[in-house]
């Protein structure tokens, strides 16, 4: 071994690697497709509302001129999501190459280029609002791994054309450059097998979450009631009044979220109706919708805990849907069944009350379902646990008896039945807090969806019931705050707090567990009061 040979300096220096253009273009452009299924890949497990690609198509759907997005529409119709999609992996394959050609010459720049390509990912992906800091990191990544490929595959190629031929005499390029070959094919290999695991983990996902971040949704025809100003009553560490989606709980059994691509979603109604109906997404945005705050909370809940959240719901009344359907006299539960096959029953009764704002809801919060949420379409029944209500990524709606059909839950030990009760939680200060003695505002959440909150009272240590401030509801169908001062001596105390309903029932003081219809009990904390 030893200098370059006379063919590859001329190679290198008046025909600088030209010849290698096509391989070092392919190089790139799978390089791009390793550093796009890295990022889905890990959003898949980490972040499944907004991977990479579909913060990109979100954020050029936001960023496109008017112009441009009634075109597509115009176009491609209800296959402007596919269009778009198509049109981001079109520019990646095509940066990829760029930057494959780009690295061959300039060793470096094609890696930066790549990782250039990444920020935008990481850029896209904070404009969001879901953004978190694993979904950041998965665009992160897929911008690393972009990177680090494009440079070792070319760095590869550029070894095996400028090496010396072999002592034998065969023709240098043409035998060593089975060795970048072998590598790409590998790293294709490995590409390949990545893209298997990438679409067993996220499905369909790809799909649904850009046709989510594509979707803009329409105005209520019936807008929520605004929240009176004095319903927040600024306490420092109070729950806020509204639960940010990405703060919201999550409750469900699905091991990877479903996906669910709106436009091949419909809702089948089915069971005791005189007339089974279907319903599509088009025919379903297109309904008068209603704009609610709903305050929903999962029976699991246990006293002081933090499954429960409120939100601004966009949907269609169910009993509008099930009108259409006719249910037959006998039945008086309808079975609603996700993607997944989890099922909830809920009194027909409860889905039929024009008072009662049941909804087949698709907006949370003003944006279209969370896919950890529901995504396309949940149902939303202010007054029950999640568990006889709550459905997600629901399909069908089956009216029944509860005689004739048990849902997921009623069949492992929970109750058929599932009415929210009355509530109340301290939540500042923080259990086991320690304050200045003297005066000190506590501070919570009071809730009994359906019937309202009418009074909260505390009490300190052992001390009489004293009536807390109560913010004004922004329905009876949401949570309340409250806040009180109290005088602590320096020393530990207990702060307790019970909450009586709209109909003047005080909540349950008798301590019950959270199986089979819900925990009961009054929230304590313990405060250590300093000089
Ligand atoms: N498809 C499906 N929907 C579901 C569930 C589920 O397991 N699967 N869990 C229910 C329960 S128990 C609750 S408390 C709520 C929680 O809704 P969230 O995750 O949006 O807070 O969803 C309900 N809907
Ligand atoms: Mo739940």
């Amino acid at each position: 071994m030893g200098a370059i040979g006379p063919r590859q300096a001329e190679l290198a220096q008046s025909h600088p690697l030209r010849h290698l253009n096509w391989w070092a273009s392919a190089a790139g452009v799978l390089s791009a497709v390793a550093g796009v299924l890295t990022g889905e890949l890990l959003a898949g497990v980490a972040s499944p509302s907004l991977s990479p690609v579909s913060a990109v198509a979100g954020a050029v759907v936001d960023f496109a001129p008017p112009a441009a997005k009634e075109w597509a529409i115009q176009t491609f119709g209800t296959g402007d999501k596919a269009f778009l999609v198509t049109a981001i992996a079109v520019v990646l394959v095509a940066l990829g190459a760029a930057a494959g050609l780009l690295e061959l010459r300039r060793p470096g720049f094609g890696a930066a280029l790549a990782a250039l390509i990444g920020v935008v990912g990481v850029v896209a992906v904070a404009t969001r609002s879901l953004v978190s800091a694993l979904a950041v990191a998965c665009a992160i990544a897929a911008g690393i791994v972009a990177a680090a490929m494009i440079h070792w595959l070319v760095r590869r190629l550029r070894t095996d054309a400028l090496e010396p031929p072999p002592a034998d005499g065969a023709a240098g390029w043409g035998l060593s450059r089975r060795r970048f070959v072998r590598a790409l094919a590998g790293s294709a290999a490995v590409v390949a097998l990545g893209a298997v695991v990438t679409a067993v983990v996220r499905g369909t996902s790809l799909a649904a979450s850009a046709a989510r971040e594509a979707l803009r949704l329409p105005s209520p025809a019936s807008s929520a009631p605004p929240i009176p100003p004095d319903a927040a009553v600024g306490v420092d560490g109070i729950t806020p009044l509204v639960t940010p989606n990405r703060d919201f709980y999550r409750i469900d059994t699905a091991l990877v979220v479903p996906s669910v691509d709106p436009g091949g979603w419909k809702l089948d109604v089915t069971g005791l109706v005189d007339e089974p109906v279907s319903i599509t997404w088009q025919e379903l945005v297109s309904q008068p919708l209603i704009e609610r705050h709903v305050t929903i909370a999962c029976v699991s809940n246990t006293v002081g805990g933090n499954l429960i959240g409120n939100a601004r719901w966009l949907g269609w009344p169910v009993r509008e849907l099930l009108a259409r359907a006719r249910p037959r006299a006998g039945a008086d539960m309808v079975l609603s069944r996700s993607v997944d096959g989890f099922t909830a029953g809920t009194p027909l009764e409860i889905l039929m009350d024009p008072s009662v704002d049941a909804m087949l809801a698709i907006g949370m919060n003003g944006e279209p379902l969370p896919a950890e949420h529901g995504f396309p379409v949940r149902m939303i029944v202010p007054g029950l646990y999640g568990f006889v209500s709550a459905t997600k990524w629901i399909t069908e709606l089956k009216v029944t008896t509860f005689a004739a059909d048990k849902a997921y839950w009623s069949t492992r030990g929970w109750s058929d039945h599932g009415p929210i009760k009355t509530a109340s939680r301290i939540d500042a200060p923080r259990d086991g807090a320690r304050v200045t003695a003297g005066t000190v505002t506590l501070g919570g959440v009071a809730w009994a969806q359906h019937r309202g909150i009418s009074r909260v009272e505390v009490k300190v240590d052992n001390g009489d019931w004293l009536p807390a401030r109560l913010g004004t509801g922004i329905s009876r169908d949401t949570w309340y705050q409250w806040s009180a001062t109290v005088q602590l001596s320096p020393g530990r105390h207990v702060a307790t707090v019970r909450a009586m309903d709209g109909t003047g029932a005080l909540q349950a003081e008798q301590v019950a567990p959270p199986p089979p219809d819900g925990a009961t009990g009054y929230h304590s904390i313990t405060i250590e009061a300093g000089a």
